[in-house]
């Protein structure tokens, strides 16, 4: 078991682009692991493996709902099934302490390998059509606060910059 370091705003190496994972082997299984603890041992429901400083398309996802079975998504794909927008106030393991409402289409089809590397499908509506988008602008590089308005971004910024410099 390992509790691996979570990059925190504005590190720029949370804006690299992950690489596809090219083959599910022990190595990558090992990481997955890691993961769920490190989200675990930080409160989270969705974890993408950017946030680890590993750029390689990977998410975890555990929502602790009524079916709160742990999901791996490996080089995931959405495609937007209905153009509406559903707002929802998002948080983020590498933004912690803030939370801002972002607009995201609310029903998506997921596409991904499983944590055994075999392909899934699955239709998502409400906080998992929500999670998923979130963590695949991670292996984007892209972070919720990028939705906000630059002021807001900013005032986020400080604030941990100044959080960043009082414990290193
Ligand atoms: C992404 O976020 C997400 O600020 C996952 O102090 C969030 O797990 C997707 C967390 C909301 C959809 C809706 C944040 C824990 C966890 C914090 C998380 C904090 C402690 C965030
Ligand atoms: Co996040």
């Amino acid at each position: 078991m390992a509790i691996l370091n979570i990059l925190e705003f504005p590190d720029p190496r949370l804006r690299t682009v992950a690489k596809p994972v090219s083959k599910v082997d022990a190595t990558i299984k090992t990481l997955i692991k890691d993961m769920f603890d490190t989200m675990a041992s930080a409160n989270g429901i969705g974890l993408a493996a950017s946030q680890v400083d590993v750029h390689l398309r990977i998410i975890v996802m555990d929502l602790g709902e009524t079916d709160s079975r742990p999901r791996v998504f490996i080089n995931p794909q959405i495609e937007v099934l209905d153009q509406d927008l559903s707002p929802y106030d998002e948080g983020c393991l590498s933004v912690p302490g803030f939370y801002e409402t972002i607009d995201r289409p609310a029903h998506v089809m997921i596409r991904a390998l499983d944590g055994d590397g075999n392909p899934f499908e699955e239709e998502a509506r409400g906080l998992l059509a929500v999670c998923i988008q979130h963590e695949i602008d991670h292996l984007e590089g892209k972070l919720f606060v990028d939705y906000l308005s630059p002021f807001k971004r900013q005032r986020i910024r400080k604030k941990l910059e100044k959080l960043h410099k009082q414990n290193p």
